[in-house]
């Protein structure tokens, strides 16, 4: 069973596009692990408790606990809309979630891994964290990334972060596939450094925020809003819930196989404290999940942010290019683990040329001349032909180089590959020209195999991209009058797909070009 999950979204506003990136990206590897003949299992949701929840609320004269609600809406109806597909649906109001927060903080407790310490220093709104001197800067002040800083002086719990740090360098530096991509590990391992010295405040005092799970402990205080939300990946997994909890069965589905997160979240949450927090639950080395740590989408070079108000609604813009134009852009411009830039004129631009005029026009010639030129009844041919040779070839090498780059997440490198065969195939026709073969009756047979390659490409192919454009490829299937491929796994794609007298439907345009008015 292949479990994937994602980080769960603040629900201090709507979903911006890094939202809809991530959970399209998640669900395009779900989709593909099972093509892949895989089960899986995919988590997503949304992170409702915390102090953002909680000012951004009362700002508007709300309760957090409605706030909360209204916003997880939004980010329901969207994945509806994008076609995001999950298995599990996680909110940290869930009693369920609560209750295994709460066990774990009592285990904790009781074992001494909690402590009670009174603490002065600076505190972070933003980054809902306290700071220590190794965050200031070369001033000796504290960047404006950590926002608005007040100094505190009170009494809160800690967890001995510290004493796992040894076991936790050790066990990065001897796992290159904690995370991916391995360029950020040494990110990671000087984070350890620095983590081998402070323990983890994981409470809050109810007076300063009460909305939050309460310490089962000390019912004057709430738990850190990040303690509660990374115990999301395994309370909707089952863990400790009770046989009537409705949630999965724990053991069929941890450990997570990868966490899917932002590069902003990898430290200190994602590679240190969650780590951390599960060894020090009993969790093994074989127990413990992978990161694949994604870029972030910048808009001319910027950061997205609400005060610079270049925020991108993925919203309107499924509404305006339709969502699996969308689904395919965020995919496909981006390199997995990489920053780039978010630009709709690229969007239509790729869309246009890879989806409407590459593979659009290779699937609508290939069945109108299916129908014109053979009355829509194919024949199975495995012609000798050099060029139908080199078709099959290139088939072949796409979905080699398709199988590799998704096996590693690039979808970029992926869809590009699929790409390449599209081309391939275009450029077949444009070589044999099946409208003049049907015009010769010596060449009968060839016409039959030239279009026969490609109405076997066009199947193939509506396999393969199936997890990123899954209701254009069902439409491609269905004018193909092959419903069944949507039940095929890549390793049943063998050449031969479309029986011998097999009768092709009607085409229709699945991917009309995008008009772009000035
Ligand atoms: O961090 N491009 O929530 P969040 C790509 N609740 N991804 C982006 C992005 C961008 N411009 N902006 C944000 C949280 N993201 C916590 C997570 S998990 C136990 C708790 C990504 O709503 C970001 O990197 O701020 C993160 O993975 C996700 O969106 C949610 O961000």
């Amino acid at each position: 069973m292949f479990y994937i999950t994602t980080a769960i979204d603040y629900t201090n506003g709507a979903p911006h596009i890094g939202h809809a990136y991530e959970k399209v990206l998640a669900d395009v590897i779900t989709r593909y692990r099972r093509l892949a003949g895989e089960e899986a299992y995919y988590l997503t949701g949304v992170d409702q408790h915390g102090q953002k929840v909680q000012q951004t609320a009362e700002k508007e004269g709300v309760n957090p606990a409605t706030f909360a609600q209204r916003n997880t809406k939004k980010f329901i109806k969207l994945w509806e809309k994008l076609g995001v597909d999950y298995d599990g649906w996680a909110e940290t109001v869930d009693p369920r979630h609560k209750a295994c927060v709460q066990n774990i903080l009592t285990r904790l407790h009781d074992e001494g891994q909690i402590y009670k310490k009174q603490y002065k220093g600076f505190y972070s709104v933003r980054q809902e964290q306290f700071l220590t001197d190794k965050e200031r800067d070369e001033h000796g002040n504290f960047g404006p990334e950590w926002g608005e800083v007040e100094e505190r002086d009170e009494e809160n719990y800690y967890f001995k972060l510290s004493e796992h740090a040894d076991w936790l360098r050790s066990y990065v530096e001897s796992h290159d596939d904690f995370v991916i991509p391995g360029f950020r590990t040494p990110e990671v391992l000087n984070a350890i450094d620095r983590a081998a010295d402070t323990d983890l405040c994981i409470s809050r005092p109810k007076e300063r925020l009460r909305w939050g799970i309460e310490l089962p402990f000390d019912t004057d205080y709430v738990t850190y809003v990040w303690f509660d939300a990374l115990i999301n990946y395994i309370s909707f997994a089952g863990y400790l819930a009770d046989d009537d909890s409705g949630l999965p069965d724990f053991d069929s589905l941890w450990p997570a196989n990868i966490h899917v997160l932002g590069k902003d979240i990898l430290v200190p949450s994602h590679s240190i404290y969650w780590p951390a927090m599960l060894h020090a639950i009993g969790f093994s080395d074989e127990q413990m999940p992978s990161l694949l740590v994604h870029g972030w989408w910048n808009i001319k070079g910027e950061k997205m942010s609400k005060s610079i108000g270049n925020v991108i609604d993925p919203d309107a813009l499924a509404e305006q290019f339709g969502p699996e134009t969308l689904r395919y852009y965020l995919v496909r411009d981006i390199t997995t683990g990489k920053d780039a830039d978010f630009d709709a004129d690229r969007l239509v631009m790729l869309y246009n040329t890879e989806l409407a005029n590459d593979l659009g026009n290779l699937c609508n010639r290939a069945l109108n001349m299916s129908k014109r030129f053979l009355g829509g009844t194919m024949q199975v041919s495995t012609s000798d032909d050099e060029d139908a040779s080199a078709l099959r070839q290139s088939l072949s090498d796409a979905t080699n180089a398709y199988q590799k780059a998704m096996a590693k997440y690039d979808t970029a490198a992926a869809l590009r590959a699929l790409n390449a065969h599209v081309s391939f195939c275009n450029g077949f026709a444009e070589r044999n020209r099946p409208w003049e073969l049907a015009k010769d009756d010596d060449q009968k047979e060839k016409l039959a195999s030239v279009l026969y390659h490609m109405i076997e490409s066009c199947a193939h192919i509506s396999v393969l991209l199936s997890p990123v454009t899954p209701g254009a490829c069902t439409k491609i299937q269905n004018q193909l009058r092959m419903p069944g491929l949507s039940e095929t796994t890549i390793p049943e794609l063998q050449w031969g797909l479309i029986p011998d007298g097999h009768e092709i439907g009607k085409p229709k345009p699945v991917f009309p070009r995008i008009q772009i008015e000035e």
